[in-house]
């Protein structure tokens, strides 16, 4: 029935790992293999699978895995459960808003809400959050790799798949240098850096040599929490920065976009507390003009389904970090997603987020559960 309430009678948490075809270094550090929390709400009749895409270490943010899964045993699944029966996913961030921050916790959750809801709906995500195509354009974020040849090397079979936007990890040290090896090697190819917040004001020397090998943009260039010190920056180049730490809200996309803080912005449902909110700055950015994008958290492809359907909203118009399946692992945990020739890939169609955890493959990754249930008050 259309406007069927989806009453939760319990909430799985599903610790994974798998192994990472290679291991992925940032400014901040280096992963081997991939952990994440799958969330799966059991609604009875349907079920509904959400991913927290918590790193293991709070290096990315404040949030961390094993901190997930305390907020969201402890809080935020209580929470949910003790309001009753959800007439509509949008009642998850009302009822979580009391929990302050803890925002990749309650995206993974609502995720899963999301899934089972529209599930019980027959309807598919989105189409629902109001995605207006049925492919979108790929890029890839490379990791610093130990030498300029190595990652010359993996971005040249990248391309060779069809990866439309080529996104480098920078840090101090691994910047100016690189980036002109490399858009020497490449003259044509969209080219990106991202420096997950590793430099400061001081620094706006190598952000001018920067502004001068043509990058499509500047991926977080300084701190994880600034907004006026990326203004100044911005005031200085050419190139457009874009944020993806700093913006954990609509609102503070909305003020990023007034202080001038960054022409692009890289969303990510996880960091900004869910679809919900995700909507929310998509539609902030879309009034004042500003592109978007979807980035990536390295997802299973739980995760990558639900960021493949914001990733047809009408305001997303550059190519996302949401890259295949064997982009990152041998094998998925859902049936792969696979890249075209073309650099697109399909959003997934059908109920919820299109796709399911492959049984046997959710339990040869699975390290631990936690199964969290609805109390019945006697
Ligand atoms: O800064 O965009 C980032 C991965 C983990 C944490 C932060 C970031 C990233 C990526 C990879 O750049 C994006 C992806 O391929 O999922
Ligand atoms: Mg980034």
């Amino acid at each position: 029935m259309m406007d069927e309430p989806l009453a939760i009678e319990a909430v799985e948490l599903v610790e994974v790992a798998l192994p990472l075809v290679r291991p992925f270094r940032t400014s901040f550090g280096e992963e081997q293999e991939k952990r994440a929390i799958l969330i799966r709400v059991d609604g009875g009749d349907v079920q509904g699978w959400g991913e927290c895409v918590a790193p293991e270490e709070p290096r990315y943010s404040e949030e961390w895995l094993d901190g997930s899964r305390l907020s969201l045993r402890n809080f935020l699944v209580p929470a949910l459960l003790s309001g009753g029966p959800l007439s509509n996913p949008t009642q998850v961030g009302v009822r979580l808003a009391w929990v302050r921050g803890h925002r990749i916790a309650k995206a993974g959750l609502e995720a899963a809400v999301f899934d089972a809801w529209l599930r019980l709906r027959g309807k598919n995500l989105s189409e629902h959050l109001g995605g207006v195509r049925t492919r979108v354009v790929c890029g890839v974020s490379v990791g610093i790799a130990p030498s300029i040849e190595a990652m010359l090397d993996e971005i040249s079979g990248y391309l060779q798949k069809g990866y439309r936007r080529v996104k480098l990890k920078i840090e101090p040290g691994r910047d100016v240098r690189v980036v002109e090896a490399v858009r020497q090697a490449l003259p044509d190819v969209p080219l990106s850096v991202d420096a997950n917040a590793a430099y400061s004001l001081a620094d706006a020397p190598m952000f001018e040599a920067l502004d001068e090998l043509g990058l499509v943009m500047i991926e977080q260039p300084l701190h994880h929490e600034d907004l006026v010190d990326h203004a100044r920056l911005q005031a200085r180049i050419r190139t457009p920065i874009c944020l993806d730490e700093s913006i954990r809200s609509a609102r503070d996309a909305t003020a990023a976009i007034e202080l001038g803080s960054c022409k692009i912005i890289n969303i990510k449902p996880g960091r900004v507390g869910g679809l919900v909110e995700a909507v929310r700055v998509h539609d902030a950015a879309l009034r004042d003009k500003i592109p978007v994008w979807i980035g990536g958290m390295l997802e299973t492809g739980v995760g990558r389904a639900a960021n493949l359907a914001l990733a047809a909203l009408p305001g997303v118009s550059m190519p996302g970090d949401t890259s295949a399946s064997d982009r990152y692992f041998h094998q998925d945990l859902t049936p792969p997603f696979v890249l075209a020739p073309d650099g697109t890939m399909a959003v997934p169609g059908g109920p919820g987020i299109g796709v399911e955890p492959l049984a046997e493959r959710l339990q040869s990754c699975t390290v631990r559960t936690e199964t969290i249930l609805r109390r019945t008050v006697m």
